[in-house]
């Protein structure tokens, strides 16, 4: 089983700023516990981050045919990007939307995900380990 976790804008920056909202763990250490949690349910995992939408769509593109999951913190394009949210349908893999905080319980222009149509769940305000909660969910529904 393969798995892609894809971080859009700005979560490169995680540990490095606004510690008060996202904490103080890097991006590398998210990327490790997601290869360490991968390692440990015997599942290979391609993890991706950019800050342009259109590499994000070009990723999502690129897992069809090989790719039986994705996990996506899509940051900001989550409130704005039908592009992602027609590249999600147009794969038709499973995918599960995770966030670190939870949006809804911010600015009110966060309310809105475009990706959630296309998700089978939306996972937020578990910090890192939504990325991990996200991966078993996938795995078990591959099971099933
Ligand atoms: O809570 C999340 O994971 C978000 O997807 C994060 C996005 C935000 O636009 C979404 O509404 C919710 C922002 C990602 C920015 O990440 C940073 C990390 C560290 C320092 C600065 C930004």
């Amino acid at each position: 089983m393969k798995l892609l976790i894809l971080n859009g804008p700005n979560l490169n920056l995680l540990g490095v700023r606004e510690p008060e909202l996202y904490g103080t763990d890097t991006y590398e250490t998210l990327c490790r516990k997601v290869r360490d949690f991968a390692a440990a349910r015997g599942v290979q995992v391609d993890i991706y981050q950019s800050n342009h939408e259109g590499d994000l769509v070009d990723k999502i593109q690129a897992a069809y045919g090989n790719t039986d999951g994705i996990v996506i913190n899509a940051g900001a394009y989550t409130h704005t990007s039908i592009a992602l949210l027609d590249a999600l349908r147009a794969v038709g893999i499973p995918a599960v939307e995770v966030h670190i905080t939870d949006p809804d319980a911010r600015e009110p222009f966060r309310r809105v995900s475009y990706l959630r149509a296309a998700c089978v769940a939306t996972i937020s305000g578990r910090g890192l380990d939504g990325y991990t909660e996200a991966m078993a969910l996938l795995i078990d529904k591959k099971a099933r």
